[in-house]
């Protein structure tokens, strides 16, 4: 009856031992389903995090990761969050083989375990979210709009809850990954390495001449150097703001300042909203390459 999964009396109260089971199966998922994208799923997986969590509203409360309300149309096709059933289905033999888990534990632990695979930081981990029901889908229009600029991006992340370094320290996440015609209409990868963490992102906005992109679809920058690389309007924002553009600055030259100022403000961001226990401890996951 007891053992090291904290099973009494029938009720299971899951232990950290518990969770970091599931962190490495979804760890061993991403290792084994190489065959996506740049050959992995994990920017697609912290990108679900985000967006599960970047509905929050400071001022009613609402939103927010608590809840897993993505599963469900609307939220699940505003056109924000258009390809993340992509992240949804990888990870449904993992709630399949660990049911007591919530979602909205998931999705986050999950976001957790790809910025740390891919080489990023630390991230610590609280699990106490609870699944909702339909009727508590945000509204559309509450993740940002990258065809806009410093304005927009202070009106979406304020009313989160941030300022202007922690909009800076986020956007760094656009290391990872890229954008996909099919799914927000812009085309390409940030950066030459888009399945590690790293502070390339500002290294590139800083250093290369960015020129807008000569095509048919939606109005992004492309590198002058290779062409193969691309920025959002909303990530130029951030070089020719007087605010934000010292942050970039900063985290350009210092990785270590990137990596601890990252973790402090995604794991803000995955908790906003999300009513803790008073005693849920914080938990930090071994990384399975580490
Ligand atoms: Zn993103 N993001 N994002 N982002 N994002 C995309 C992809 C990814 C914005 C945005 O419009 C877009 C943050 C902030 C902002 C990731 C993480 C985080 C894409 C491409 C767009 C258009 C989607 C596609 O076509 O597949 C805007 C306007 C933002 C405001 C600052 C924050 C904050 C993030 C995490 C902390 C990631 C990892 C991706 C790559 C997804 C993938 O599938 O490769």
């Amino acid at each position: 009856l007891s053992g090291s999964s904290g099973e009494t009396k029938g009720i299971f109260t899951p232990k950290f031992e518990d969770y970091q089971k599931v962190y490495n199966e979804v760890a061993k998922l991403l290792e084994e389903k190489d065959d996506y994208d740049d050959g992995s799923y994990g920017p697609v997986l912290v990108r679900l995090a985000w967006h599960a969590s970047g509905t929050f509203d400071k001022e009613t409360g609402t939103g927010g990761s608590n809840g897993a309300t993505m599963r469900f149309a609307p939220e699940g096709d505003h056109g924000a969050n258009a390809g993340l059933k992509a992240a949804r289905d990888f990870l449904e033999p993992v709630k399949e083989k660990f049911p007591w888990i919530s979602y909205s534990d998931l999705w986050i632990l999950s976001g957790v375990c790809a910025i740390q695979e891919m080489q990023g930081p630390t991230i610590p981990y609280r699990p106490g979210r609870v699944d909702k029901e339909v009727a508590a889908c945000t509204p559309d229009g509450r993740l940002p709009d990258a065809s806009q600029g410093n304005k927009h991006l202070r009106d979406i992340f304020y009313r989160m809850g941030f300022n202007d370094q922690e909009i800076v320290a986020l956007s760094g996440a656009h290391a990872l990954g890229r954008c996909h015609t099919d799914r927000s209409g812009f085309d390409g990868p940030w950066t030459f390495s888009p399945t590690v963490v790293t502070n390339e992102y500002y290294n590139l906005l800083l250093k290369e001449k960015w020129t807008w992109k000569k095509w048919n679809g939606p109005k992004q920058y492309e590198d002058k150097t290779s062409k193969s690389l691309m920025m959002l309007p909303t990530d130029m924002a951030l070089i020719s703001d007087k605010s934000f553009k010292p942050w970039v600055e900063k985290y350009a030259k210092d990785n270590d300042l990137f990596f601890k100022d990252f973790s402090a403000v995604i794991t803000k961001l995955f908790e906003l909203g999300v009513p803790f226990a008073e005693s849920s401890e914080k938990y930090t996951f071994k990384p399975t390459n580490a």
